[in-house]
């Protein structure tokens, strides 16, 4: 560390004691020590990248002192000064960054891509924007929970540039959020300057197009920092409401340390080294006689035997072997599902009177279960499935969201870290696209990350045959039964869809719903009134016969049980398999090996769907009993038409009949 002649910065202390200016200062050394080890570690080959926030430090140590600890803060991959700050034990930060289990990832993500309920912190994932929602979700909750606490969340400049961004920012704002969204512009984003990340002046400007008041501070003051974000937040848990700051800093050495600043301008680079944010600070406490040369060294000294003993901790701890059965069943947080029997009065309901009626009974039963969708609550969604809502359980409760899929399935992350159940209604699941990456990116492996779990249920109106076309027809399951971490749920029954998504409701990791709309007035069942669940990884047998095994879920069912009704002469096993994720293969494997035939009938087009997955477990599992080829039926692969005769060409319903057929006869 250099000291320059004298301070380039101009510091008002304000009424701050000594003994804070000096806290300051210690917070702002430590991180800085930190990542001088880190650049001979990194020399030495013992870690194996380094994202550096050499001359960053006021923003993270500013913002994180001015929070009170119990306040959570999203920080990014520049952030170190948060965590030390939060005084999380070096050696655990250590641990991290090796990938060893005294870390938060136990070797399963790197660098800081973690969070810590203990330090109430929330690390970013790799894809930036995504944590901006997230602190919305935590947000609210703190507003649920009448806690006036703010959420901070930081980004780059280049991660402003994201549709995560813009939907955090607008949510927080219609929602009166108090979320303190700080961007660090430090002038790159890898190797992108400004000019060409953005074209307005100061991305604070950004502020007013939202709503919201918004400030620039010289970011590598950090006393203005401190001063302008602990006003800040004072106001903010007060009169709840966010506020967007644009600290202006810059990113002194490579994006990360392997790739260099080689496009960045020589005189630039000098220019900001002479504004060094822990320099100038010492310079000034130095000229005030508020620090001295020594004391500096004694502090140096004492956070460098600091470092190195817990670095020495760290390197000591034996790396962690793989333990198959701990990493598979840490994917998803266990869960022992509490079945609820029913043996009250029936009645005569519709597919989406049980989907209603089951939503209601889980509001009434979790107190602060949260629903969230486009206009749920007055208009009661589009289905009018949550109509009446609103005034039974109140705005806070029904939450009706902007157009902001991404931004509202984070929000349901946030809910979940702070303890509060939440489901979402896509209006139609042809949009949860808008939503896909917090759902697999975010929902799905933060349990496995971090342990954090996502109680989250995503419904997802689904399916065609209501003449709606392309983006508004789709059943697109398949997306969502690939990914490690999600569940699948997927009804073809009032009763099913009843106890089915109570079940999804309680069970504390992310499910999909999936609700057919041509079932939702189509299809009516006597069903239990009161409150019941049904256990996932069940699947229903709703006919038996000796000849083939047909396998399917959704409108599939019903179109397999009119092609039956058609043919009585056909003795089929029919499976309904309630939900894809997880899969019932021990009721598949039972009827194929009695049948000797199956047949896998799926409404999505055939290439890549979960028929093609059970039909490989199938030929995997059984092949000794099979006596045909296994059939799968799906349909056309193209995306699904508008008008019926269109629609009805593209269906899997109009060729299962004969398929079905020609395996019989096989
Ligand atoms: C969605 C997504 N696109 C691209 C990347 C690759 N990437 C990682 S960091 C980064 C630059 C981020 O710039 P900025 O937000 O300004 O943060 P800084 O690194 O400057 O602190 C890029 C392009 C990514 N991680 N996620
Ligand atoms: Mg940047």
């Amino acid at each position: 560390m250099q000291t320059t002649a004298k301070s380039q910065i101009i510091y008002d202390t304000r009424n701050f004691s000594n003994s804070l200016l000096l806290s300051l200062y210690r917070n702002m050394l430590k991180p800085r020590l930190i990542e001088e080890k880190m650049l001979i570690l990194l020399r030495q080959g013992k870690i194996s990248k380094w994202f550096s926030g050499i001359g960053q430090e006021a923003i993270s140590v500013g913002v994180t002192m001015a929070l009170n600890d119990d306040e959570y803060i999203l920080p990014m991959h520049r952030n170190l000064g948060v965590f030390t700050t939060r005084n999380i034990p070096l050696n655990r930060l250590f641990s991290q960054w090796q990938g060893k289990s005294n870390g938060f990832t136990n070797g399963r993500d790197r660098s800081f891509h973690f969070g810590t309920q203990e330090y109430k912190i929330v690390g970013m994932i790799s894809h930036l924007g995504p944590q901006l929602g997230v602190a919305d979700g935590i947000a609210l909750a703190s507003l649920i929970k009448k806690e006036k606490k703010v959420t901070a969340v930081f980004t780059g400049e280049g991660g402003t540039s994201e549709g995560d961004f813009h939907e955090a920012l607008n949510v927080a704002s219609v929602w009166d959020l108090p979320v303190l969204f700080c961007i660090e512009n430090n002038g790159y984003g890898l190797s992108t300057p400004t000019n060409e990340q953005y074209n307005c002046k100061d991305l604070a400007d950004r502020g007013k197009a939202y709503g919201m008041d918004s400030f620039i501070i010289d970011g590598n003051n950090i006393l203005e920092v401190y001063y302008l974000v602990q006003k800040l937040v004072e106001s903010m848990r007060k009169q709840p409401r966010p506020i967007l700051l644009e600290f202006k800093t810059f990113r002194r050495r490579g994006h990360e340390e392997a790739s260099g600043t080689k496009y960045v301008p020589d005189d630039l680079m000098k220019a900001w080294e002479q504004k060094d944010p822990l320099d100038n600070y010492k310079q000034f406490l130095l000229e005030k006689q508020i620090l001295t040369e020594t004391q500096h060294q004694q502090l140096v000294d004492e956070f460098k035997s600091e470092i190195d003993l817990n670095y020495k901790l760290a390197d000591e701890e034996p790396a962690i072997i793989p333990n198959l059965s701990k990493e598979l069943s840490d994917v998803y947080k266990p869960y022992n599902i509490e079945v609820i029997k029913s043996d009250s009065k029936t009645q005569e309901i519709r597919f989406i009177d049980a989907i209603s009626d089951s939503l209601r009974l889980s509001m009434k039963r979790h107190k602060d279960l949260v629903i969230m969708g486009q206009d749920i609550a007055e208009y009661g969604g589009v289905f009018k499935i949550t109509d009446g809502f609103l005034k039974q359980f109140g705005k806070e409760r029904v939450l009706n969201t902007p157009i902001c899929e991404s931004a509202i399935v984070e929000v349901g992350m946030g809910l979940s870290i702070k303890g509060i159940k939440s489901v979402v209604e896509m209006q139609f699941a042809d949009f949860a696209t808008s939503g896909f990456n917090p759902i697999v990116n975010y929902l799905a492996k933060s349990y496995y990350r971090w342990n954090q779990n996502a109680d989250v249920v995503v419904r997802m109106p689904c399916g065609a045959g209501v003449a709606a076309g392309p983006f508004h027809s789709q059943t697109n399951e398949a997306w969502f039964t690939k990914t490690p971490g999600l569940k699948v749920v997927y009804p073809a029954f009032p009763a099913d869809a009843k106890g089915l998504l109570a079940t999804a409701i309680n069970d504390p990791n992310p499910v999909m719903f999936f609700e057919h709309k041509a079932l939702y007035r189509s299809i009516k069942q006597e069903v239990p009134i009161d409150y019941f669940t049904i256990p996932f990884g069940e699947a229903s047998l709703l006919k038996t016969g000796n000849h083939v095994t047909i396998i399917t879920y959704g409108a599939g069912v019903h179109w397999a049980l009119d092609t039956l009704d058609k043919n009585p002469e056909i003795e089929a096993d029919l499976i309904d398999l309630r939900t894809l994720q997880p899969l019932d293969t021990e009721t598949i494997f039972k009827s194929v090996n009695k049948t000797g035939k199956a047949i896998i009938l799926q409404e999505d087009s055939l290439f890549g769907g979960i028929a093609s997955d059970i039909s490989a477990l199938i030929i995997e599992n059984c092949f000794e009993h099979l006596d045909a080829p296994v059939h799968r039926v799906g349909s056309l692969e193209t995306p699904i038409p508008f008008i019926n005769a269109l629609e009805d060409q593209y269906l899997a319903k109009g060729k299962f009949e004969t398929e079905l057929k020609k395996l019989s006869a096989y």
